[in-house]
């Protein structure tokens, strides 16, 4: 099958590093095509920042080749969701709502260490969103920004490590959520030190993505996600127009 990730920011190594981290789950017979938006911020960090990486997301599923059997969008933000499930049948995952549900299997309430404080609002709306509120006990930010994750060493390994044991002693959760794509390469490292389950949204969401490929699964056209309606576009997005 043919997965098409998507990292929402328009940092080159992130989307390196995060294909890297797809493919180590990926099944032989998945091809991970990791694309980026062609426009928008290095990394998604705010409001203004995540609507335009929307936009991109948009444009990548819109212009995806070779046409993807499944779509997984690599950004803790999920921007874009609802419009890529518009935008194709295959079926749409977010990182965000993959790691939340996979949390809840596990145990009773996860907690979720992210990047900067100001982006945990954001967590938390995804949440109420996907009605998982009550299974989340607690939203934490590390305030290390996206892109310092490109090069991490011990320090900051340390610093996630030590947010990550203090919101299981506060929140009394039982695993903890990693809250941004660009920390994948650190999830083994981590669940080996804190000892409890350690997820990474987007090796999840490439497990979740095969299994609704392989029970013949696909975004549902009824309703909501139907294709959005002809009509005539303007300015720089008329390509994207369906
Ligand atoms: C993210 C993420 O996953 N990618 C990015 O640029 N920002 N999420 C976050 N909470 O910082």
């Amino acid at each position: 099958m043919n997965l098409l990730l998507i990292n929402p920011n328009t940092s080159t190594a992130m989307t390196q590093a995060i294909a890297e981290a797809a493919r180590a789950v990926a099944a032989p017979g998945t091809r991970v095509h990791a694309v980026q938006p062609s426009f928008g911020p290095e990394s998604i960090e705010s409001h203004f920042e995540e609507t335009i990486a929307a936009a991109g997301v948009a444009e990548q599923v819109r212009l995806a080749n070779p046409r993807p059997d499944a779509v997984v969008i690599a950004c803790f933000g999920d921007p874009g969701l609802d419009a890529a499930r518009e935008a194709t049948d295959a079926p749409v995952i977010g990182i965000a709502e993959a790691a939340f549900h996979a949390a809840s299997f596990l145990c009773t309430g996860f907690s979720v260490v992210t990047t900067m404080t100001r982006t945990c609002i954001t967590a938390e709306h995804l949440l109420h969103r996907y009605g998982l509120e009550r299974r989340c006990r607690g939203v934490h930010g590390t305030d290390i920004p996206v892109l310092e994750l490109e090069q991490a060493g011990e320090a900051l390994v340390a610093r996630i490590e030590a947010a990550a044991r203090a919101a299981l002693a506060s929140d009394r959760s039982g695993a903890i959520v990693l809250g941004c794509a660009g920390m994948a390469p650190l999830c083994a490292t981590l669940s080996a030190r804190l000892g409890v389950p350690v997820i990474d949204g987007v090796s999840v969401a490439v497990k979740l993505a095969e299994s609704l490929v392989a029970l013949g699964l696909r975004t549902s056209k009824h309703g909501d996600y139907a294709p959005p309606p002809p009509k005539a576009w303007t300015g720089w997005a008329k390509p994207l127009a369906g």
